[in-house]
């Protein structure tokens, strides 16, 4: 049972007034519900809050032991407690010099010898010191990888372009449909192509069927076994496997149990990001995320960005009920934002089971969606302001752009601006009229066109505004979603780290590719399943 009492009275009470009514009764609203932490600025003012409600908010927290946790997480404990396993990913991007200790054992130097391999050999393969097996440069990076050994690096090294190194691209391969790896594979040249196989486990079905095409389609070029050496490196924390696969142990990047997958990209996992965009900017990326390691764990609540952002999510999910938070970068570099936080967020915490093992009472979780805007405008942003359900959007802008087209910038930033303030203000009825009135529209037409016309407006939103898009401030912004979810993991009382939820489709797709694979007609499951199974079998 969550006591959300008071926060329910408070609800009670605000929601009397209008959103813009904050505004003209507080000219300061703007700069007492903002943050400027470095080069990035969060705007919160435009939600149902007040300082009450805040204060209130930080309560709850508190009684969720939320700074304890937050020590907990930190400091190695065994906070993912289904898998027994620490939540190390920010050790990953640790900086400080000082020891942490694991189950007795020092895990910084295993972290920065791995960081160190990661640096040597982007630097050799940029220099062309590593060469393929035929004496060419690597000129193409391909990434075998799913979930999150495939997001968070896809995501970044497209956001992080402006910083891509020349003479060379990288490609990500993922799905096990064999469209996506055959048209990665058909712009490669096998001589002056690495493949990156990215898989924690090194058992996962897409990965694993992904790798072995790729392997068979470079031995067809190149037929000698040996060849791969040079050719395939495993990011992995399965040695076994990997030497199994054919990479030698030298070509294996390792990273630890203690690394979640869709919190992996800061590890060797992110081998592809140092390959794309140069190590020292790779670095920069981890950097930026220890800084807001530091901030989230060390600032007051009340001038942290991850709590009061989770805080913000937990009353809009919680008390008012809205079950979607759409995500729209202004910058179409960052268009695959959504992509990755659907999983960071989803697979986080989306879980009907508390970490007691009881079925919680009250929502987890939320639907997290989007698309880069203004694409997005033109789409579903018509739900967002006139749907029956109210979606709070969180908008990302980026103030300074790496592009000269200055004109395009205004219009882009324009437009994120203006939509969250109509989200807020909305158009009233005596708005619709006048500006009907100007536009010449029939008088006796005037009244039934009206309701199509008025937007209610009170639609929450928040704003991060980036000063640029760099390695540092992206790895801030990573890093405040990743704390903002696992704060909410915590006022909901939920394991964030595991995903148990995504075994069973795999279990089941194991028994119907073997009743695919046999003579018989299958008749082991439900009419729907057979009749659809045994229709397949004919392709067969
Ligand atoms: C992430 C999940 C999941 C995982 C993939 C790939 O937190 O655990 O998305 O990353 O299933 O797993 P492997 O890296 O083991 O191939």
């Amino acid at each position: 049972m969550m006591n959300i009492e008071k926060l329910k009275a408070y609800q009670e009470k605000i929601k009397q007034y209008n959103l813009i009514d904050f505004f003209s009764k507080d000219t300061e609203r703007a700069n007492r519900y903002s943050i400027q932490l470095e080069d990035i600025y969060f705007d919160y003012s435009k939600n149902y809050l007040n300082k009450d409600i805040l204060n209130e908010l930080f309560d709850y927290a508190n009684s969720c032991n939320l700074q304890e946790k937050i020590e907990a997480m930190f400091t190695g404990e065994k906070i993912n407690k289904t898998e027994n396993r620490a939540v190390l990913h920010t050790a990953l991007r640790n900086f400080a010099n000082k020891p942490l200790f694991l189950d007795g054992e020092d895990v910084m130097p295993k972290v920065r010898e791995v960081r160190e391999k990661i640096k040597t050999f982007t630097n050799a393969v940029h220099s062309g010191e590593w060469k393929g097996s035929t004496g060419k440069r690597i000129e193409t990076i391909v990434n075998i990888g799913i979930g999150g050994s495939h997001l968070g690096p896809a995501f970044v090294t497209n956001a992080l372009y402006y910083y891509n190194q020349d003479g060379i691209k990288v490609y990500f391969a993922s799905n096990i449909d064999a469209d996506d790896i055959l048209q990665i594979l058909a712009k490669c040249n096998p001589e002056t192509t690495l493949f990156l196989i990215a898989s924690k486990t090194f058992t996962t079905l897409e990965t694993i069927t992904n790798a072995n095409t790729a392997k068979r389609w470079f031995l067809n070029s190149i037929s000698d076994e040996k060849a791969i050496a040079k050719h395939f490196v495993a990011l992995s924390t399965n040695e076994k496997a990997c030497l199994e696969f054919g990479i030698p142990p030298q070509n294996m990047f390792e990273f630890w149990d203690w690394v979640g997958g869709r919190y992996s990209l800061w590890s060797a996992i992110g081998l592809s990001i140092s390959l794309a965009i140069g190590f020292d900017n790779f670095e920069d990326l981890l950097k930026g995320a220890y800084e807001i390691d530091r901030h989230f764990r060390y600032t007051p609540f009340e001038l942290n960005i991850p709590v009061i952002y989770a805080l913000i999510g937990f009353w809009n999910r919680n008390l008012w009920g809205y079950n979607s938070n759409a995500i729209i970068p202004y910058s179409h570099l960052l268009s695959d934002f959504p992509l990755y936080l659907q999983q960071l967020d989803m697979e986080s915490n989306g879980k009907y089971v508390d970490l007691n093992g009881n079925i919680v009472d009250y929502p987890t979780g939320q639907i997290i969606w989007g698309e880069s805007g203004t694409n997005s405008q033109h789409s579903f942003f018509q739900y967002l302001h006139q749907g029956t359900d109210v979606i709070p959007v969180d908008f990302i802008g980026v103030l300074q752009p790496q592009h000269n087209e200055m004109l395009h910038h205004q219009w882009l930033l324009s437009n994120m601006i203006a939509q969250s303030e109509a989200l807020m203000v909305g158009k009233s009825r005596k708005e619709v009229i006048k500006e009907l009135k100007i536009a010449n529209y029939p008088d006796d037409e005037i009244e039934s066109i009206i309701p199509h016309k008025v937007f209610v407006g009170n639609r929450p939103s928040n704003i991060f505004m980036l000063k640029k898009l760099t390695p540092k401030t992206l790895g801030m912004l990573l890093s405040i979603f990743e704390h903002k979810v696992f704060v909410q993991g915590v006022l909901w009382n939920v394991n964030s780290f595991d995903q148990w939820g995504v075994e069973l489709g795999k279990q089941l797709a194991k028994q119907i590719f073997k009743d695919l694979n046999s003579k018989e007609p299958t008749n082991n499951h439900d009419s729907s399943t057979n009749k659809l199974i045994n229709m397949l079998k004919t392709l067969f």
